[in-house]
């Protein structure tokens, strides 16, 4: 069914219940599509001008159309209860702990996105809005040591595998929107806020980031936002390589 629906590739730990999802709520789609067509090709028969040359003024006397809708909602209900509901709750509150996860903040802007890491230390800088700048994005305190050997990355974006990963979503300018189809997540990045999201890469390999809010005249651009899913070790070696007095805000 997966298949069929042509879903995008699936690369996260939580992916598998929003596919799950989407497969129940195209199969009760079409079962509708599918009653409806039939009843409606019932009724061109049954109640065509041939057949009934006299208006009935009572209509329907039985109860069926009535315990369908109940049936149907029912189903709706359980879907939305059981199965959409535990889904954003997991979404929204089951965190993993930061200290077992890769944290990264991510600054969208017209049109990149920026991406930030701890460095050697394990620890971010202080950050406030006052040291924001046109090249200090994230606001870093350029006298805490901290953030010295912080990694700041344009564009593509390393986690390790099967490690949780804790994202910080904000943005520089106007609303863009973090999307992720392979780790089935989105979330909006909004100037001012940071919101975190959650998600856990299960599949090596490089997936695609897209703005998923039309952000300005270069929004296709942000497209070229990549997501990489490397092994340990080579997510180890990636961010040595970019943690080496890359970042100087003086
Ligand atoms: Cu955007």
């Amino acid at each position: 069914m997966e298949k069929l629906l042509g879903l995008p590739v699936m690369a996260s730990e939580h992916g598998q219940g929003v596919n799950n999802l989407l497969v129940y709520v195209h199969v009760l789609m079409i079962a509708l599509f599918a009653g409806w067509l039939c009843y409606f090709l019932f009724a061109l028969w049954r109640f065509n001008q041939r057949r009934n040359p006299k208006g009935d003024y009572v209509g329907v006397k039985n109860h069926a159309s009535s315990y369908l809708e109940v049936g149907v909602a029912g189903i709706e209900a359980v879907l939305l209860l059981f199965v959409a509901v535990p889904l954003w709750a997991r979404a929204a509150e089951a965190f993993p702990k930061a200290s077992e996860s890769t944290v990264v903040q991510v600054v969208a802007q017209q049109f990149n996105w920026n991406f930030r890491y701890a460095g050697r230390d394990g620890a971010l800088g202080q950050q406030d809005m006052r040291w924001v700048t046109e090249t200090n994005i994230f606001g870093v305190d350029p006298t805490d040591p901290a953030g010295k050997d912080d990694a700041q990355v344009l564009n593509e974006m390393h986690v390790p595998m099967n490690k949780p990963v804790i994202a910080y979503i904000s943005s520089k300018d106007v609303i863009h929107s973090f999307k992720i189809p392979a780790m089935r997540v989105t979330q909006d990045a909004v100037p001012g806020m940071r919101i975190p999201i959650h998600f856990k890469p299960t599949k090596e390999g490089s997936y695609r980031i897209y703005c998923a809010q039309l952000c300005g005249n270069g929004h296709a651009a942000m497209a070229q936002g990549l997501l990489v899913v490397d092994s340990p070790e080579a997510y180890d070696k990636w961010l040595a390589s970019k943690t080496v007095g890359t970042t100087s805000y003086e």
